[in-house]
């Protein structure tokens, strides 16, 4: 199986559609490898990156929901381990990390796209559906209405994004339990109702935040790589296993 580098992470934060397209050509996750029909690139040729790593398969994930819900912490959590205390700095158009795991012996990279959650973004954020192989609906178990607001983005992830996007809900901030007004039985009600596999996180804890993008990866990579004789990945049986064994949500 050849192998290709992991780019750099990249920080583009006012980046436009224009701007994404020449991303694109000089090293987006769309550009270095052939694209297959399912979307996802297969690198054709090895090279060493500086940071020596090296995958076999890449795919785009979205984060998307209200300002505030956390997306930005959710990123840099999963990327560098660190949660971003402090002041809150509102994301301006859309920024990207790259990050590879290692799923079921495949080098998975991860092209994360952090979208702007500010309603002024909101075409900025419309030209990147299309392409997302995935994406992580977050709310604010402490702000209802980004709770409230899940229906009007599942609504937009209808008409933007691509038919067979693996959607997955996230219910951040899951450690703060005296300011909770979103209970985890409502997040899972909603999520039963879509069809689609939820958990809480907390980027301040580091809660369920490896396991949310290790289940999206692990049904990527086995949507494209389907081994003969393999069983069919089941995403949501993995996240509530998971999340049961890891005593999600127990706040
Ligand atoms: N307690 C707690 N606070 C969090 C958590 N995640 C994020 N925050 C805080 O929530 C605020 C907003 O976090 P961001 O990650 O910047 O929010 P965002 O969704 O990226 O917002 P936009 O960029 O405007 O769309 C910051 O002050 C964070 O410190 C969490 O898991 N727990
Ligand atoms: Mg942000």
């Amino acid at each position: 199986m050849s192998r290709k580098k992991a780019g750099k992470a990249k920080s583009n934060p006012s980046a436009s559609p224009k701007s994404r397209e020449s991303a694109k050509r000089s090293g987006g996750a769309g550009s270095s490898g052939d694209a297959q029909p399912d979307g996802a690139v297969r690198p054709s040729r090895p090279s060493l990156s500086s940071s020596g790593e090296f995958y076999d398969l890449a795919f785009k994930v979205m984060l998307v929901g209200d300002s505030g819900v956390g997306k930005t912490c959710v990123l840099v959590r999963f990327k560098d381990g660190a949660f971003l205390a402090g002041s809150f700095i509102s994301t301006v158009g859309i920024d990207f990390r790259n990050k590879v795991l290692n799923i079921d012996g495949a080098k998975v990279k991860l092209q994360i796209w952090d979208t702007a959650g500010q309603e002024r973004f909101r075409s900025v954020t419309h030209a990147y559906y299309r392409d997302a192989h995935a994406l992580l609906l977050l709310y604010d178990v402490t702000n209802k209405s980004s709770f409230d607001n899940m229906q009007a983005w599942l609504t937009e992830i209808h008409e933007y994004a691509q038919q067979n996007v693996v959607l997955m809900l996230l219910g951040n901030k899951a450690d703060a339990a005296h300011e909770r007004v979103v209970k985890r039985e409502e997040g899972e009600r909603l999520a039963k109702e879509y069809g689609v596999p939820f958990m809480e996180t907390s980027a301040k804890s580091g809660m369920n935040v490896e396991l949310a993008f290790t289940a999206i990866a692990k049904e990527l990579k086995h949507r494209t790589m389907k081994d003969e004789g393999e069983q069919k990945f089941q995403l949501q049986e993995f996240v509530k296993k998971e999340t049961r064994s890891t005593g999600c949500c127990g706040f």
